[in-house]
């Protein structure tokens, strides 16, 4: 499977638009395959192309269901679209990522939409390992329109701004609105508000406290939209969608869209660099890794420092100390 003549087939099916071949290699690119960066960087000039989309908000806003309303508009307008709907593992995730499946499910038969669950196993920041990848093989597959649900409860979920070309936030009333708002991190990093669940009470106050902080913040080029959404009967979302392809727009001739490239291109030279670093420190710690170093450890006649400073001497030559 792993062969280089397999995976070239793989792959020339997956950008000629077979979503079976998609989805076997993100699984490649979920599992760390040596196959992967290969593949990636032979990709990689094909990309650049689509217009990423990061809805993030709290579990049970409503972002699958938004999500699906949105997949809907961009399919109306000839869009083809891929989702990668990133859940926390957790317990529970089983039941999210389920969730997110019957929310968009009736999407299954369109060719135009390829819907992807993804856990938040082995990585940092609310997304998984292998998001920032599988967006580049939809951008090179051809989806106009690749949009990144992903759940933002806390500080480290901003990661979402170094994939995602435009931000949209998703708050509900009744939520302790009020901390909803004082999450300064996500606030900062929107877009697009969307005030979901508008067909319940305290809609009205949920979108004055943010408009209320956004007036705050004077003098900026993109004033992010705030939009009151009911994501269960579709309203709200022509307008949703018209603000998420105007920040686009904005981006292509502002230099908030060049630093924003330069925020992503940083991120991912970081992230490449460190997978390789990472594999390499674990293959030499397992090769280097005796009954007699362990002996030396448990004996304590060394200690980790001493053997992780010996590693790392072999893997960077010149380091001196940990
Ligand atoms: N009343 C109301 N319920 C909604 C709305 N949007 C979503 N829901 C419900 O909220 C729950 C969570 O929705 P889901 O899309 O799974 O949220 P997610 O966890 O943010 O992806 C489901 O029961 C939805 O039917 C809305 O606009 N109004
Ligand atoms: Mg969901």
């Amino acid at each position: 499977m792993n062969s280089s003549a397999a995976v070239d087939t793989l792959l020339e099916k997956a950008l000629a638009g077979d979503i079976r071949s998609i989805a076997r290699i993100i699984s490649l690119i979920e599992n760390d395959s040596p196959a992967k960066d290969a593949l990636l960087k032979r990709i990689y000039p094909m990309t650049g192309k689509a217009m990423v989309i990061g809805i993030t908000g709290s579990p049970g806003a409503g972002k699958s269901t938004l999500t699906d309303k949105v997949i809907e508009h961009f399919r109306l307008m000839g869009k083809r679209v891929g989702v990668i709907a990133v859940d926390p593992s957790s317990p529970f995730s089983g039941g999210a990522i389920l969730a997110d499946r019957i929310r968009m499910q009736r999407h299954t038969g369109d060719t135009g939409v390829y819907i992807r669950s993804m856990g938040t196993r082995g990585s940092l920041g609310g997304l998984s390992r292998g998001t920032r990848e599988s967006v580049i093989l939809l951008d090179a597959c051809g989806y106009d329109v690749i949009i990144i649900e992903t759940v933002g409860v806390g500080q480290s979920e901003v990661d979402i701004i170094k994939i995602a070309d435009t931000v949209c936030l998703v708050l509900v009333p009744g939520m302790g609105d009020d901390i909803q708002i004082m999450k300064a991190g996500i606030m900062e990093i929107a877009n697009v508000f969307a005030v979901n669940k508008a067909d319940k009470p305290g809609v009205d106050r949920v979108a004055a406290e943010i408009r209320l902080m956004l007036d705050l913040v004077k003098e900026r080029p993109w004033v992010p939209p705030v939009h009151l959404t009911v994501a269960e009967n579709g309203s709200g979302i022509d307008e949703l969608v018209a603000s998420l392809v105007a920040h686009g727009d904005f981006l292509k001739n502002n230099p908030d869209g060049v630093r924003r490239e330069w925020r992503r291109l940083s991120f991912e030279v970081e992230e490449i660099l460190l997978q390789h670093v990472t594999r390499v420190a674990e293959r030499t710690w397992n090769t280097y890794k005796t009954d007699k170093v362990m002996e030396t450890l448990l004996s304590r006649k060394s200690n980790p420092y001493l053997v992780a400073e010996e590693i790392l001497q072999k893997i960077i030559p010149g380091t001196s100390e940990v």
